[in-house]
Order: structure tokens, then sequence, then C-alpha cells
């Protein structure tokens, strides 16, 4: 029986992806590195440190560690600045429904993002009331696809993998819960998240009645 809920940030509860971008764009430019959209999609849901490999790789570029820790940070300083901008209005379209539909229901309810900056964001959000754990890049080491951050939310909430839902926009994000045994939706297109148990196009389709029409047997 499903008991519990984890969900992504970025991509499923706030578009944070677009600050990420501006941040890596500035600091691209500054670099001259290429550095577009369709790179910043490849960064979804991937650790700040795996993110900037990759845009090296993609620029074929090789660095010291301690100047890609340096530059990281830099990327970190302007992606943080950019925070404060974040308002209560801010949630993708159906997220706070369907956050508010699982507190009424009395589901556990898990945040599980590779993010270091979640807190904050869910702070300027006024979200951190929907979640009785919040996990995020600094409770655990082994960043998606490795399922250690779903494992780590499952465990506080006192609950078993397969009485989980993972909510996700991210392919390694999905690959991540379905390495650790959990059931998972996937909010993005066939070609990103189409491994998932249940797809929608948009956060705004995935309400309760939705996800618990679909999994009709574990409810
Ligand atoms: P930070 P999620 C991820 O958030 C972002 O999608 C990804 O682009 C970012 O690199 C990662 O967080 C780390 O973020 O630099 O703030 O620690 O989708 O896992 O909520
Ligand atoms: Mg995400």
């Amino acid at each position: 029986m499903i008991k519990g809920f984890i969900f992504d940030l970025d991509g499923v509860i706030t578009d944070t992806a677009e600050q990420h971008y501006v941040a890596w764009k500035k600091l691209s430019d500054q670099m001259g590195w290429q550095f577009d959209r369709e790179l910043n999609d490849q960064l979804r849901g991937i650790s700040r440190l795996d993110s900037i490999k990759v845009i090296l790789d993609h620029n074929q570029i090789e660095i010291s560690e301690e100047e890609l820790n340096h530059l990281a940070t830099e990327k970190n300083e302007k992606y943080v600045e950019s925070l404060d901008e974040i308002t209560p209005t801010d949630f993708l379209p159906g997220a706070e429904e369907l956050l508010t539909h699982l507190r009424q229901e009395g589901f556990n309810v898990a945040l599980g993002s590779a993010s270091k900056n979640a807190k904050k964001v869910l702070e300027q959000l006024n979200a951190v009331r929907y979640f009785d754990v919040i996990g995020d890049g600094n409770s655990v080491s082994k960043s998606k696809p490795a399922p250690a951050i779903f494992l780590n939310g499952a465990e506080k909430m006192g609950l078993q993998p397969e009485e989980c839902i993972v909510i996700e926009d991210a392919e390694k994000g999905i690959d991540a819960a379905k390495a650790g045994g959990f059931y998972s939706v996937g909010i993005g297109p066939q070609d990103r998240v189409g491994h998932s148990d249940l797809r929608f196009d948009e956060m705004s389709q995935a309400t309760l009645f939705e996800i618990k029409s679909y999994f009709k047997d574990l409810f």
C-alpha cells in the first residue's frame, strides 16, 4: 500500500531550471565556453559538480579539481542571489494542489532533491510546511541515478520503497527511483521520463485523483 510520496524539487515543485541556466550562462560567457538551453536540459537533476563536468566535457576543456570547485562555487553564488526573487506564486501549476491534497489525506511527504539549496527554495515558496522530511544535496553523498536520496527519504518517513511514489522530472531521477524499488511518476516528455510507471507532460495533470486511478490496487 502507498503511504508516502517523495518529491523532486526543480521541475516538479518549481522551475528553478531557468535560474540554473542564467547562472551557468553567465559563468560560461565569462569563461568563453559554449552553453545553451539544450545543454542546460542535460543538467536536470544532476549535482553541481557533475553539471560543471558535463559543460567542460562539452567544451573539451580540462581544468584542475581546485579550479573546478572554485568555478562551481562561483556559479552557485550567482544562482543563490537569484533565489531571493522566488515567491509563493512560483509553484509549477498543480504542485501546491497535489501537496495540499496529500496533507489533507494524511500521506507522508518527503523532498528528495539533488540541490544543496533546496531548503532555501522551499522557504521562498513558503512550502516547508508540506514536508515531513527534507532530503537535499546535503543529505547523501551519492547523487542520482543512485537511489540514495530517495532511500534516505523513505527511511526517515519510516517506510519501505514499495510504500512510496517518487515524482521526478529528470531521466536520472526516474533511474534512481527504479533502482531503489520505488513506484515512479515522471513529469515531462516520453524521451526523458518514458521509463516511469506513470507519465504526465505537465505537473498540472498529476492530480491525486489521476495517480490513485492508475495505481488503484495500491491505495
Ligand atoms: P545545487 P532537483 C537539481 O535539482 C537541478 O535540477 C540541477 O540542475 C542542479 O544542478 C542540482 O539540483 C544541484 O543544485 O547547485 O543548488 O546544489 O531537480 O534534484 O531538485
Ligand atoms: Mg528535477
